[in-house]
């Protein structure tokens, strides 16, 4: 077999999707999510002006050399372009092979090791009381494990808090068409979060997993401080406590408290984890087969973070196309440490662009036997939709100065 062609689409069905398509000489097509919210248009030069013409000729079966040559052959290694690139053809390629094998692309990965995939929803509300109420809808849904968020009191506008309760869209332009500002104040989050969780137990006793997203704005110091304090709530992960470049500073953290850790949405490759896990510093690895190199370099980070009792709870924001979705729900299906799956719903208008097989019942995501991924893009109703330009959103102090988002 041959790889023939290949093309990018980009779509905005409410959002931005890059999705990458692959042709091969027997008819058998196989697609990839290359996906980065915010700077989407990167990553489609990457593939069309570089990537693409390195594949026409290939055996679309040959995956590690062709994953290889995209990543050592480069020489620029890592980052959030290259790997979302590389993901893209990769997620790709298992895609085809499992069409041509006429078989699911767990079962070329390891096999079934589950029956479905635990997920977790995002409940988030304005303040705390109605936090409390969108975190009963998601009981009432059947989930399982549930993510609050909540606007704070003293901030007109923070991380996690939607206007549509069950899709996230961070991607939003203020008037003028630049990123949108959210305001922060670390004294005053720290002094609201633990009373929300508080109320969570109060209210709905021990049954269901609480997890809870920092979004980076912490020192280690504070994240200890937080970490310590929500100890008695027993939440199922405290994510993304701090800008997470510097590994050594979950050191400090871990001193601190027994609160689990997840960390790694930002980050690309196994290298950005190497104290993390060898210290056992983190709990939970974020990293999502999109931003991380696609299935093969996702075997290799699981399989590392499986000797320092580390377990998956992949990214699975709504700006991760439902390619993505597919493709981590066949690994999450297939290896030992899987933890939980991130699930921000998409709306109907992007389901329709993207033809699926997986469902949601009862706290659960479960795929079919359908070879391949089990997901399509139809590419007419993908063609209405026109690229808009969307930035995340930006963060400053109340008193002016920039932070991270
Ligand atoms: O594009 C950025 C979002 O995917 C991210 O902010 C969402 O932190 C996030 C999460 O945990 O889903
Ligand atoms: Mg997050």
């Amino acid at each position: 077999m041959k790889i023939t062609d290949a093309k990018v689409i980009v779509t905005c069905p409410g959002r931005n999707f890059i999705t990458l398509k692959i042709m091969t000489d027997e008819g058998v097509y196989g697609i990839g999510d290359a996906t980065l919210n915010g700077r989407e248009k990167s990553v489609v030069s990457y593939l069309e002006d570089y990537v693409i013409p390195c594949l026409i000729g290939r055996n679309p079966f040959d995956i590690e050399d062709i994953w290889q040559y995209l990543y050592r052959g480069v020489y620029w290694r890592r980052g959030a372009i290259t790997m979302s690139a590389i993901a893209a053809v990769d997620m790709a390629l298992y895609d085809i092979k499992g069409k041509a094998l006429n078989t699911p692309v767990y079962n070329l990965i390891g096999g079934r090791s589950r029956t479905g995939v635990m997920v977790y929803g995002h409940a988030n509300g304005a303040d705390l009381e109605q936090t409390i109420d969108e975190v009963g809808k998601y009981i009432d849904m059947g989930y399982l494990a549930i993510r609050a968020q909540s606007g704070i009191p003293g901030l007109q506008s923070t991380y996690g808090v939607a206007k549509e309760k069950m899709y996230y869209e961070p991607a939003q332009n203020d008037a003028s068409g630049l990123p949108a500002v959210n305001e922060w104040s670390t004294e005053k989050y720290l002094n609201f979060t633990p009373k929300l969780f508080k109320k969570l137990r109060d209210t709905y006793g021990e049954e269901h997993h609480f997890l809870h997203d920092c979004h980076h704005r912490l020192t280690p110091i504070e994240a200890a401080r937080l970490g310590k304090e929500l100890e008695p709530y027993h939440l199922f992960w405290l994510e993304d406590t701090v800008q997470a470049e510097l590994q050594e500073g979950f050191r400090i953290i871990r001193k601190h408290t027994t609160t689990p850790l997840a960390v790694g949405e930002v980050f690309n490759t196994i290298y950005d984890y190497t104290t993390l896990f060898t210290e056992q510093l983190i709990d939970y690895v974020r990293m999502s087969l999109l931003r991380g190199g696609g299935i093969t370099h996702g075997l290799k980070v699981a399989a590392m973070a499986g000797v320092y009792h580390i377990r998956t709870g992949f990214h699975g924001a709504t700006d991760l196309s439902p390619v993505t979705m597919a493709a981590a729900l066949h690994f999450n299906t297939a290896i030992n440490n899987f933890g939980v799956q991130e699930y921000m719903r998409h709306t109907g208008e992007t389901d329709a662009v993207f033809p699926h097989e997986y469902y949601y019942d009862k706290g659960y995501l479960h795929i079919t036997d359908k070879p391949g991924l089990g997901i399509d893009i139809d590419e007419a109703l993908a063609a209405k939709y026109e690229y808009k330009r969307a930035y995340l959103p930006v963060n400053r102090k109340l008193d002016g100065t920039m932070f991270n988002w």
